[in-house]
């Protein structure tokens, strides 16, 4: 019977996971603009069974009945993980403390919905097109109501959600595999000057023994707000900060804006001017627009020979010791300008693959052709390195170039509840490099605050803590020392699974996985689970459970508490509860990643009646070795063998020799 079986699906055509493309009718394809989601032209073109497209005076309105009970995703967004009976705009946004327009339009687009049905199996839609929209999500149904004047759509059939979220990476791109660095803790205000604080908030962390990997410069490292300049007097020797973040084991993040001071003299600006980098006005004069140093001239990143430009500017800059960069205001944020941002019918001159286009058509695609841009400087000017750059704008697809938070959120409960679900849509949406300001950018928090976001921030895939201007200090100690004890152990649980988290990163990076997963992806066809947005799961294997959680819904099966250090079961720290079969990964408490995680390699097993099986990959950390072998991807498994439990290496991936010389066995009790 069961080689009947496999036979009969075996001769099915694999419907699971194929992606079908729609055409709007009565429109040569080759009219379409090419597409900036995808990777490239992909799905078996369709003409029935698929969406309807209508014609409107204002462009094109296209309705897909996704025969679903529950429907997620649309990229960044406010409000719940369940998306029934929303509607959203996408139309990228400065949206200070998420009030504009009841925080229904964000720094991010993406034209993207899933569908889940009542028996777990689920269909996603994806609306390729960069024009101002609104998408709306109703009784299974999802509508984008578009500015474009015709759009094509792809549909991805999947037997569950975790299928479906996969191939949309695989269309629109997996995450490049950053730097082990990046998934450390990064400590982040603005702004950390002059360069003596930069300093005293290092020495700080170092002292306190609170893991750290990261600090971060925010605008005023600048000399008067003009990119790719230091303030001399602040920061009179960039290169000096550098090395001495450096040599206490930190890497140092700087912001670069898009918009470039309007000041004749200042090099970048007549460089820029040399090559007529800049967006024009519908008369065809570069359009000029205020932001931080004042009148400000943007970049044409539609232009192949604008990128290549930008790309070249990170070389000197990257030559001081900086070794990620942070792009803000990238929607790009204007000042008094139309709706915060340029006129829709601004010029973006395009070339390449893409054509010219007025700002309507653009706008949702500048930071990420932005962060593209930055992305193949970096790389280009420290090949040997893997780059990293965080962005505030983008677009579906931009997890290809750059890692994303969820821009200015504040310091209330309401938001740092809120930062999970916009985390798992995120993931949901094809980025799952992402995380929120922990700890809450605008206003004060207070200590009980910080703590229980610390406490649960500390399992996102981006973990910063940032604070605004004027508000009160929030590092881990600027609370008193009941917050930074939390903060002390809530980080240092997290260092102590970089083991597995580096392994989702490498998984993710590979397949499109998310890192970060709503509960009902443990079992997709347990209704009661999908609207469950406090407890989420962090790779397969892992259930967080933030301590401020009210009465989460929790899958059936067997689940076991896992404690990693002493005090994690203290105020503020989230409850984590391990799949049982499964083997998780974990390194040793370190204070920044550079230091030695797997000395020893503890295995964290949590039987079931037959066992237990698990994953590790590692690497170099950084560089490029990996994709010559320089990795090693363990198989371990957990048998009994004479009352006894015994886990072995079972096989292996990559030639690198294992990193770990003792590997210690921790038995996840059964209670
Ligand atoms: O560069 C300053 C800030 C930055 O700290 C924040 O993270 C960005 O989202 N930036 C916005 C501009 C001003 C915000 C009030």
């Amino acid at each position: 019977m069961r080689t009947l079986v496999a036979a009969l699906l075996l001769s099915l055509p694999c419907l699971a996971q194929e992606v079908t493309r729609y055409n709007p009718p009565g429109i040569d394809p080759k009219d379409l603009p090419p597409s900036l989601a995808l990777v490239q032209p992909v799905g078996r073109l369709a003409e029935v069974g698929g969406p309807t497209f209508t014609r409107t005076n204002k462009g094109m309105t296209v309705t897909m009945d996704l025969d679903a009970t529950d429907l997620y995703g649309g990229g960044e967004v406010t409000g719940p993980l369940r998306r029934n009976g929303t509607r959203i705009e996408l139309w990228n946004h400065d949206n200070y403390q998420y009030k504009d327009y009841g925080g229904k339009r964000l720094y991010q687009s993406h034209p993207w919905a899933l569908g889940v049905a009542r028996d777990g199996t689920a269909t996603g839609v994806l609306f390729d097109t960069t024009y101002r929209s609104f998408l709306s999500m109703q009784n299974g149904t999802v509508t984008l109501e578009s500015t474009a004047p015709a759009l094509p759509v792809y549909v991805i059939h999947g037997s569950n959600p975790q299928e479906v979220v996969a191939k949309l990476g695989q269309i629109t791109g997996t995450i490049p595999l950053p730097p082990r660095w990046a998934l450390g803790y990064h400590q982040c205000r603005y702004s950390y000057a002059p360069e003596r604080e930069v300093e005293e908030v290092a020495t700080e962390f170092r002292k306190r023994h609170i893991p750290c990997d990261v600090v971060w410069m925010d605008i005023d490292y600048m000399d008067g707000y003009r990119i790719f300049t230091f303030d001399p007097e602040g920061f009179p020797d960039p290169a000096r900060t550098n090395e001495f973040l450096h040599q206490r084991g930190f890497k140092s993040i700087w912001m670069i804006d898009p918009g470039v001071k309007k000041d004749p003299g200042y090099s970048i600006f007549e460089s820029g001017n040399q090559k007529d980098v800049w967006v024009k006005t519908a008369s065809g004069q570069p359009f000029v627009g205020k932001v931080w140093p004042g009148e400000c001239q943007f970049p044409d990143f539609t232009r192949p020979d604008v990128r290549q430009w930008w790309a070249g500017l990170y070389k000197p800059f990257l030559a001081k010791g900086v070794d990620g960069v942070w792009n803000d205001m990238n929607e790009p944020a204007v000042f008094e300008g139309v709706d915060k941002s340029m006129p829709l019918d601004n010029r973006h001159e395009g070339g390449g693959e893409l054509p010219a286009g007025p700002h309507l058509q653009y706008h949702n695609a500048y930071g990420m052709l932005m962060v593209r841009a930055t992305r193949e400087g970096l790389q280009a000017a420290r090949p040997e390195k893997r780059p990293f750059v965080l962005t505030r704008a983008n677009y579906l697809g931009g997890q290809r170039y750059a890692a994303t938070w969820t821009g200015d959120n504040s310091s209330t409960w309401e938001d740092m509840k809120m930062s999970v679900p916009m985390s798992l849509t995120l993931s949901l949406s094809g980025q799952p490099f992402n995380g929120p300001d922990l700890g809450g950018f605008a206003l004060n928090a207070g200590g009980n605050l910080w703590a229980n976001w610390v406490g649960s921030g500390a399992f996102f895939p981006f973990c910063r803590a940032h604070g605004s201007k004027g508000t009160d200090r929030k590092e881990p100690w600027s609370f008193g020392p009941e917050t930074e004890q939390a903060a002390r152990i809530a980080l240092s649980r997290r260092y102590r699974l970089l083991p597995y988290l580096y392994t989702l990163f490498e998984r993710s990076s590979r397949t499109g996985e998310p890192i970060m997963r709503p509960v009902f992806f443990a079992d997709p066809a347990d209704p009661s689970l999908r609207s469950e947005q406090q407890a989420f799961m962090l790779g397969p294997d892992l259930i967080v459970v933030p301590a401020w959680a009210q009465h989460p819904r929790l899958p059936k099966g067997q689940w076991r508490e896992l404690h990693l250090l002493p005090g994690d079961d203290g105020p503020f720290q989230a409850r984590l509860l391990q799949r049982a079969g499964s083997i998780i990964p974990l390194g040793r408490v370190v204070e920044n990643t550079e230091q030695d995680s797997l000395q020893p390699l503890t295995l964290s097993v949590a039987p079931n009646g037959s066992g237990a099986s698990g994953e590790l990959y590692w690497d170099a950390g950084d560089g490029f070795g990996y994709r010559h072998g320089d990795y090693r991807r363990s198989k371990f498994v957990a048998r009994q063998l004479d009352g006894r439990w015994k886990v072995e290496e079972v096989g292996h991936e990559g030639n690198r020799a294992p990193d770990w010389k003792r590997q210690d066995v921790t038995i996840v009790s059964s209670r």
